[in-house]
């Protein structure tokens, strides 16, 4: 059979340190995702959403003239189904990770000596959410009802989520008068997949409906959770340096990886490798101490909280392993690649599987105990450090650059008003005014079948050169802190005239790290707290606002889209097939039937060029709705450093013109 045409590094990747290490496995006749994606041609029955193996009596392939399965299923209801199961299983991971960090919350309030509450605040307004009493009674104590009241969230019995009450009013009415508001999130996860069983709910409109009740359980429920909790124990990220790319990697260290995106155990590995015994150990091997980098969103949670170095983002995890610089990948929850190990296998890295959750065959087990997180983070740099003398020929591309992340929705409040006036107030004001023209999320993952980072680069300079606030989290972030996107210098570079006044006025980046995918929830937050702020319209499907994931692969993208148009969002998936395409009503009620229930709407777009047109359309729609005046570039930038810096450069008596209007 013909060999599949292979892109070259080039065509596979617009990150410079990645094309350096695609060509060096082509060198080194290595196998990475970025070849299995050209040699493996996507199932094309399957990319529309139209293959149903929901029985045996299948598998029903639904294409040609065939339009129902054996038992009659439609093609509406078999493309619902399977976007329905990535949505459970997308909610059901995020929420799993919120219970871990509970049951950590747990531990740590009944006298784990490892974990401590780093942030009480936080503790005490987490508390007022779950109707835990603060008063004047021990933090220890507080924390263990916490624990257990969010423990009780995935389960509870009767009435819905309490996070509820966190959305605008407005919101939570659509919901309630819906019938979508999530109960508890364990049950609307499991009760979605009951409902995709083979013979049950076979409505298609009926069946998205749980759709959004199991994914607004993850955002409002599990997710949210998960990012409260990790504060409480970890802290609450406020803007922190750091360098992101594969050039953190260190010849003259021990580099462990940290991969996937369980903060837990990664955390207590951050305070080992400083332990001056393991830096002895670390010597006592030849090296000048133990260099830790993160990947996907351990590396996130890591960066946001402690500074980590960024070594990339998803597609990068096989490449830091083709540096040959790397002794240990410790791996937790999510996002691994099973080919990590016969890569590993090539090299002296030692792939090490930590989570009780997931093991990976080949890789080393070293599982996490929370009661011996300590020893076990030592045990895993000790392994490490023992694989340093074998390291072989190291080729780590020198390419790495600056960035701050860590910008919570407490620290942004914090950031526009101080501590005591903190408000949104000032975002709000600016949109109003029209300095910044909305606000763009663009989260999630990267693609192999897509070329690495491209739709990220292209979407986020678009949106800065027309004056769009960019959060973002997980992957995507990581693909803009590589880019430079990240510092408070490039809104001098990037960004349009408006938004530049305002990242100068602030001192932020004109894109803001928000943390890894869990976070997502914070976005929720700071939507809810800028309609709270006024001025903007009484809910989340008022703001000139557009979420999206241009480079998406995850089932837990599936489910954040679907929260966030719950949430009253306009939400692009970018770069790959549509899932839904197999039925235009699934499609058309995802996005006019989505609309006219919720406010917000889904769509599938390939071209990122189409998705950065739609989305300032629609921005500029909202701005309309609200009253907010015409959009112009125009009335803006004639202030600031970046003003300053272009006067400066005038002949004499062009500036004295420029800043006095002239000598009279
Ligand atoms: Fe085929 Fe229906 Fe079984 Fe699906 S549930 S595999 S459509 S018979
Ligand atoms: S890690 S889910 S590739 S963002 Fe959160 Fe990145 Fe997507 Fe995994």
């Amino acid at each position: 059979m013909a060999k599949k045409k292979v892109r070259t590094p080039e065509e596979a990747s617009r990150d410079a340190a990645a094309i350096a290490l695609l060509e060096r496995a082509l060198q080194i006749n290595a196998e990475t995702c970025f070849y299995r994606a050209d040699e493996i041609t996507p199932c094309p029955i399957g990319a529309d959403g139209l293959c149903c193996r929901f029985c045996a009596m299948g598998p029903c392939r639904l294409v040609g003239d065939v339009d129902m399965g054996v038992c009659g299923a439609t093609r509406d209801v078999v493309v619902v189904r399977n976007f329905a199961r990535a949505v459970a299983a997308g909610a059901a991971s995020h929420s799993d990770h919120g219970r871990s960090v509970a049951y950590t919350l747990l531990a740590a309030a009944e006298g784990n000596p490892v974990y401590k509450i780093r942030d009480p605040y936080k503790l005490f307004e987490v508390a007022r959410y779950l109707g835990v009493k603060v008063g004047d009674r021990p933090v220890e104590e507080i924390a263990r009802d916490v624990a257990i009241a969010a423990l009780g969230e995935f389960g509870r019995i009767e009435g819905e989520l309490l996070y509820l009450k966190r959305a605008p009013v407005k919101r939570q009415k659509i919901w309630r008068d819906l019938g979508i508001a999530p109960r508890a999130v364990d049950r609307e996860v499991v009760e979605l997949l009951h409902r995709t069983h083979m013979g049950n709910d076979q409505d298609a409109d009926h069946l998205l409906d749980q759709c959004m009740r199991c994914a607004l359980a993850d955002g409002w429920g599990g997710s949210m959770l998960a990012t409260d909790l990790t504060d409480i124990l970890f802290g609450t990220p406020a803007p922190v340096r750091a360098e992101a790319n594969l050039g953190v990697l260190r010849e003259d260290m021990v580099n462990v990886i940290i991969h996937g995106h369980e903060p837990t155990l990664s955390e207590i590995i951050v305070a080992a490798a400083q332990d001056p015994e393991i830096v002895a150990y670390a010597q006592s091997k030849g090296a000048k101490g133990v260099n830790l980098a993160g990947i996907c969103c351990t590396a996130n949670e890591i960066l946001v909280r402690e500074g980590v170095p960024l070594a990339g983002n998803f597609l990068q995890q096989e490449l830091a392993i083709l540096t040959g610089a790397v002794e240990a990948m410790v791996v937790d929850i999510q996002c691994i690649m099973e080919g990590l190990v016969p890569l590993a296998n090539r090299f002296h890295t030692a792939l090490i599987t930590t989570s009780p959750k997931v093991k990976v065959a080949g890789a080393l087990h070293l599982e996490f105990d929370e009661h011996r997180a300590l020893e076990i983070a030592k045990q895993i740099l000790h392994t490490a450090i023992d694989r340093f003398p074998q390291r072989g020929e190291v080729f780590v591309p020198n390419y790495r650059s600056p960035l701050v992340a860590g910008f919570s929705h407490e620290y942004i409040n914090y950031a526009l008003g101080g501590s005591y006036r903190g408000s949104f107030r000032p975002l709000n004001d600016a949109i109003v005014a029209g300095r910044i023209r909305g606000v763009v999320a663009d989260i999630g993952c990267n693609n192999a079948r897509l070329c690495h980072d491209e739709n990220h680069y292209y979407v986020v300079s678009e949106f800065l050169k027309n004056d769009v606030l960019v959060v973002q989290t997980g992957c995507g972030a990581i693909a803009s802190a590589k880019k430079g996107y990240m510092t408070p210098e490039a809104a001098m570079e990037y960004a349009g005239p408006g938004l530049r006044e305002v990242c100068e006025a602030i001192g932020i980046p004109p894109v803001l790290h928000m943390g890894a995918c869990v976070d997502n929830s914070r976005i929720l937050t700071v939507l809810s707290q800028m309609v709270t702020e006024t001025g903007l319209g009484d809910d989340i499907s008022d703001i000139p606002a557009v979420g999206m994931a241009v480079e998406w692969m995850s089932e837990k993208a599936l489910a954040i889209a679907t929260y966030c148009v719950a949430s009253g969002a306009y939400v692009i998936m970018g770069g790959v097939r549509n899932p839904l395409a197999g039925s235009p009503e699934v499609m058309r009620l995802t996005t006019e039937g989505w609309e006219q229930k919720v406010g917000g709407r889904l769509e599938f777009v390939e071209d990122p060029k189409e998705i950065v047109g739609r989305s300032l359309a629609h921005i500029d729609r909202k701005r309309a709705a609200l009253g907010l005046e015409e959009y112009n570039p125009a009335k803006w930038g004639k202030s600031g450093d970046w003003r300053m810096r272009q006067v400066l450069e005038l002949p004499f008596e062009a500036r004295i013109e420029a800043v006095y209007g002239g000598r009279k």
